[in-house]
């Protein structure tokens, strides 16, 4: 089976909500030696995107993205344990989480599997995190970096608070945030963030840069 075809099998399986087809065909990206980042960004996510164009368009539901989203997470399970560690020999302590108010945690759990393979220390909050938590536990863990994930114009909001409460508690760390509806200039010229990443990779290459500034 060609590489072309074991994407597609990946793809389709999220469209699909076939946690089957996902697991075969990332079991079959492992034997054939497709690139395991290969495979979760040009399979998985590739049909997790296309999922919410369908569901942009009312072809889909919330429970259909919702199965769609646990066959992207039966894949990743698969493929995470093979990402090959990029160590950018990053040392730094992360606190990560999702804003409050935002069950959303694809692309948060995406960054924090390139924080790993960078060499960063994560400490995970997981979603749906109250405001208030990510200050608190990022000087309670002595944290490099507070990294803020939301997925929605309302929960993005708080990303102004969390930086706030920074500037006042924890004043060495870094904020960096990202999530769909926020770009560059809302994270840094409105809500004061120190970095924004539109994706998983370059979210690493963005922590970096915060920890050597
Ligand atoms: C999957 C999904 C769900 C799933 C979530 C499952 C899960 N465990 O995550 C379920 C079904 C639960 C869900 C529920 C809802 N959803 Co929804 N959902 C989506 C969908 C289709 C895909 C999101 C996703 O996972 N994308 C794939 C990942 C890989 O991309 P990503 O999250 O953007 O992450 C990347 C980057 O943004 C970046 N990044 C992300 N986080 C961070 C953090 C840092 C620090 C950095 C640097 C970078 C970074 O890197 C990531 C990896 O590359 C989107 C549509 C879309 N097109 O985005 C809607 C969407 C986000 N949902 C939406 C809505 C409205 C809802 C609901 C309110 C629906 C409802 N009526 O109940 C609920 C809200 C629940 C809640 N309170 O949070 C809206 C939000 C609209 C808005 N702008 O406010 C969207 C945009 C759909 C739409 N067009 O209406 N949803």
């Amino acid at each position: 089976m060609s590489k072309e075809e074991i994407l597609k099998d990946l793809h389709e399986g999220v469209v699909e909500m076939d946690e089957e087809k996902v697991q075969e065909a990332a079991q079959r990206a492992l034997d054939e030696g497709v690139e395991p980042m290969d495979a979760i960004l040009d399979g998985l996510v590739s049909g997790i995107s296309e999922v919410g164009d369908l569901f942009d368009e009312g072809e889909k539901f919330v429970p259909e993205v919702l199965m769609s989203s646990e066959a992207l997470y039966a894949g990743l399970d698969i493929l995470k344990p093979h990402v090959d560690a990029d160590d950018l020999g990053v040392e730094g302590k992360v606190i990560l989480g999702v804003a409050e108010g935002d069950v959303h945690d694809i692309g948060k759990n995406l960054v924090r599997l390139m924080f790993d393979v960078s060499g960063m220390e994560i400490v995970d909050l997981g979603k749906d995190v109250q405001n208030d938590l990510f200050v608190k536990r990022c000087v309670e863990e002595d944290g490099d970096i507070i990294a803020v994930s939301a997925m929605m114009t309302s929960t993005m909001l708080a990303i102004e608070d969390i930086v706030d409460d920074a500037r006042k508690n924890a004043p060495d760390a870094k904020v960096l945030c990202g999530g769909a509806p926020i770009n560059e200039k809302t994270a840094v010229q409105e809500f004061g963030a120190d970095g924004y990443a539109n994706d998983a990779t370059e979210a690493a290459r963005v922590a970096l840069k915060l920890l050597k500034e």
